[in-house]
């Protein structure tokens, strides 16, 4: 299938008119040379949303093969979330309950294995994304029972599981190292870690909306630690939260200088918050074009991270198709039952089907590849012929 994206000389020719402030910056992205904090500034300055795709998308495609352009991956992925009953006091989050609240829950081992035998699609599954509350009475052990019944009773089912939030509350409530508790949970079957829990890096914006989490260094060392044990991770930006857009480049190149430590992210994913049952002023809301802004940022500055995933879920799936053009090349996957955007307010729907997914890509001009956790590939489906209408 042709890709939408118009022929390279147009697009020069679009970078280099006079008057493009964009067009420095577009020479450093042609000759491969490390972006500084300030051209992220300038592109977030830009109103010219065309000349910022036409940066993004040349970054992505810069850096992958010719053959694989127009790939944009996806997995068949369930969400387990097994408490959300927390101790932490986040004031944008909309699922967290106390233990006595009458909509806490809390699922057994048995229980979370019972929803996945439930599941009509269990076999296609690649990937099991499971997060959680912290909550003392689900400790290091309960999730060494969790994961290793997943393993034994769903071998082919890749476990990405626990944001570096969790990791520092379960050693310190087991009284060991983030990387004992780690390697207790890799001999049992954790393959990944989400990139949930970052949060936004600077310290003014922890301080009003997450004062009681982990400062970003520690965050940073859990998967530093995690890198090191051949643990592949992920990495977030919860942008919304009042943050300034130098705030979010600075995240950015905290990421960045991370992964030149010590290499293990595979994706990094700018989301975006809702209001509805939480603490932050809605007032903070982002456009359609700061979204889009997020996504191309980061694949500009982000130059050793592989993928950058638009998580449709928290932008919609139109924006999540129109964010294809802005470096983005992954989709997240299928998911099921999803429930921390959706408590929030997220109106996306709950999981998409595979057929749903991958007609959202094609539409986009481009071609879904099933992926497993760890981007090897599943399949790739070229666009049905005759075209969709
Ligand atoms: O860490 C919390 C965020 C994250 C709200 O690694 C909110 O593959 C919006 O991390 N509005 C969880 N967002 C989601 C996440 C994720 C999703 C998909 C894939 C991966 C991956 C990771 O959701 C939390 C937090 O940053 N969140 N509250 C809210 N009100």
């Amino acid at each position: 299938m042709a890709t939408i994206a118009a022929p390279s000389d147009v697009r020069d020719a679009y970078m280099r008119r006079s008057g493009s402030a964009l067009a420095a910056i577009y020479d450093k992205v042609l000759h491969g040379e490390r972006l500084t904090g300030e051209d992220g500034m300038r592109v977030y300055d830009d109103a010219d949303l065309i000349a910022i795709g036409i940066l993004a998308d040349t970054a992505r495609a810069l850096r992958t093969p010719e053959n694989t352009r127009d790939y944009v991956y996806w997995a068949h992925n369930f969400h387990i979330n097994p408490t959300n009953i927390c101790e932490a006091h986040c004031r944008f989050c909309s699922f967290k309950k106390g233990p006595g609240s009458p909509h806490a829950y809390v699922l057994s081992v048995d229980d979370i294995v019972a929803s996945v035998e439930a599941y009509p699609e269990r076999e296609h599954l690649a990937e099991f994304h499971i997060v959680s509350g912290l909550y003392e009475k689900q400790g290091l052990d309960y999730y060494v029972s969790l994961f290793r019944a997943l393993s034994q009773r769903f071998p082919h089912v890749h476990i990405k599981g626990l944001t570096a939030v969790e990791i520092h509350y379960l050693s310190q409530l087991a009284g060991v190292s983030h990387e004992t508790a780690l390697r207790e949970l890799q001999a049992v079957g954790l393959k990944s870690m989400p990139g949930g829990g970052a949060e936004v890096f600077a310290e003014r914006v922890r301080k009003d909306v997450c004062a009681d989490k982990i400062t970003a260094e520690e965050w940073l060392s859990v998967h530093e630690t995690a890198h090191g044990l051949g643990i592949r991770t992920n990495a977030t930006l919860l942008a919304g939260l009042g943050e300034t857009p130098q705030e979010r480049v600075e995240h950015m190149l905290s990421i960045r200088a991370q992964q030149d430590r010590s290499g293990g992210f595979m994706s990094f994913i700018p989301l975006n918050c809702y209001y509805d049952n939480n603490q932050i002023d809605p007032r903070h809301a982002l456009t359609g074009v700061e979204n889009l802004k997020n996504f191309a940022v980061s694949r500009l500055l982000l130059d050793n991270v592989p993928h950058i995933k638009s998580f449709w879920i928290h932008i919609g799936e139109k924006l999540s198709q129109v964010s294809l053009s802005f470096g983005v090349d992954d989709l997240d996957g299928t998911v099921s039952q999803e429930k921390i955007a959706h408590a929030a307010g997220s109106d996306a729907p709950q999981a998409l089907t595979r057929e749903a997914l991958m007609t959202l890509i094609w539409r986009a001009g481009k071609i879904p590849v099933e992926r497993d956790s760890l981007y090897g590939v599943k399949q790739v489906f070229p666009a049905p012929e005759p075209a969709l209408p």
